[in-house]
């Protein structure tokens, strides 16, 4: 590369992710394949319009990735139809509402301090202006069950038009059944955001919703399912042609979603990032991604288990998923903030995160979150995990101590660099 300041600082972040253990839950390492495909030519066309119905020429090559990527999305997540274009979560989400409701029409979602995501409605949001959020909540904080009884009279009180499941920071399974009924009962969508468990529900260790009679799943293709940045909608229903209006029905949705995405929402789809996707795909139907899927609720067991037994206070006391949020304020005496730079300054990445019903405010909230897909991807195991918890809670109860920050941060130095990135192999 000419550009030696760019070249430098790609270098550096390399450097600095091999140096140190990735515990932020929703990133991950992609593999050399999934990076060629990001570097590939893909990246010079424009493709506006879908396989075979485009408004440019020149498109032999890209209709075949974008299908090969839509073929394989199909096949992982049993969807009738897979929209592989949205350029993030954010805009896939928001596609989904456009496609279904009228502004000012209702969407329940759940309580964001107990896990939901700012594109589930949070105050400031181009969603939260157009539409109408309710809530629903966790009902045990110890356990983490969700008050299904609550969520049911809300839902006759304010018919939502979507019954939204989804999560940035929630560690337990929802139950998927509990919001068919529910759904059922009052005639609305289905619509799972699991951006943070794709990758488990592709690789088959956790349940996919669409067992459990929903319409549409959005995701993001870049934390547990180990892709590029980017996401894609799945839906169940009748495919069309994208280029012509239909009727709005819940069996139309797959044509009413390719419509909002383009060209409601986005102009031309980012090619190269759809080839990434398909090498993304094609490696999460494989049997080693399985075992990586086992490995990764088997390491959030033993980093849960072994953090609780360090003194950390676990919200809902474990993890069903990858995820964890431990409330640091109980457990240390000082915010999520404080604790997110302490363990940055020896080589542990995670981020600062709201505690259900936090009385913090989220700059400076009383929890972190962190997770194992990562650390996974890197080739730790159980027994890695004791060694990071004890790593944690020894920086934070020094957190004033600047030689045993040192000290701590050489060991981490040390032991991460041992593991290889999984694209240098
Ligand atoms: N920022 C992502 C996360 O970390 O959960 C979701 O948007």
């Amino acid at each position: 590369m000419d550009d030696k300041a760019v070249a430098k600082l790609i270098a550096q972040e390399e450097k600095r992710q091999r140096n140190g253990l990735e515990l932020i839950p929703s990133e991950n390492y992609v593999s050399r394949g999934v990076l060629d495909a990001l570097g590939s030519v893909f990246t010079n066309k424009y493709s506006e319009g879908y396989p075979g119905r485009r408004y440019y020429g020149g498109q032999i090559n890209t209709d075949q990735i974008e299908q090969l990527a839509i073929d394989r999305a199909k096949a992982l997540f049993k969807a009738d139809h897979a929209n592989v274009q949205p350029h993030s979560g954010a805009p896939a989400n928001e596609a989904v509402y456009h496609a279904w409701l009228e502004p000012g029409e209702t969407i329940m979602g759940m309580e964001l301090s107990h896990g939901g995501h700012l594109t589930h409605g949070r105050p400031g949001t181009i969603s939260a202006k157009l539409f109408n959020f309710v809530r629903y909540g966790i009902k045990d904080i110890e356990t983490g069950e969700l008050d299904y009884n609550v969520m049911q009279e809300l839902a006759l009180k304010t018919k939502p038009k979507i019954i939204l499941a989804g999560f940035s920071s929630y560690p337990r399974e929802l139950d998927y059944g509990k919001f068919q009924t529910i759904a059922d009962e009052v005639g609305a969508v289905l619509m799972a955001d699991m951006a943070h468990i794709a990758g488990l529900i592709a690789g088959g260790v956790l349940a996919n919703p669409f067992d459990y009679g929903f319409h549409v799943i959005t995701t993001t293709t870049h934390k547990t399912l180990r892709g590029p940045r980017g996401a894609m909608i799945l839906s169940k229903g009748r495919v069309g042609n994208p280029l012509k209006e239909v009727e709005k029905t819940v069996e139309n949705l797959p044509t009413l979603i390719d419509r909002t995405v383009f060209p409601g929402l986005q102009g031309g789809p980012h090619m190269h990032s759809i080839a990434a996707k398909a090498v993304a795909f094609y490696e999460a139907s494989q049997p080693s991604f399985h075992e990586y899927c086992l490995q990764v609720l088997a390491n959030a067991k033993a980093l849960s288990e072994a953090l609780m037994k360090s003194g950390f206070k676990l919200i809902t006391n474990g993890t069903d998923n990858h995820m964890m949020v431990a409330d640091i304020q109980t457990s240390f005496g000082f915010d999520g903030q404080v604790a997110e730079k302490t363990l940055d300054r020896i080589g542990l990445t995670l981020n600062k995160n709201v505690i259900p019903d936090d009385p913090l405010p989220p700059y400076r909230p009383s929890g972190v979150r962190l997770g194992t897909p990562a650390l996974t991807t890197r080739g730790l195991r159980e027994e890695h995990m004791i060694l990071i918890a004890q790593w944690m809670q020894q920086a934070l109860m020094s957190k004033d101590d600047e030689a045993k920050l040192d000290k701590l941060s050489k060991e981490v130095k040390q032991f991460a660099s041992s593991f290889p990135l999984p694209s240098d192999l």
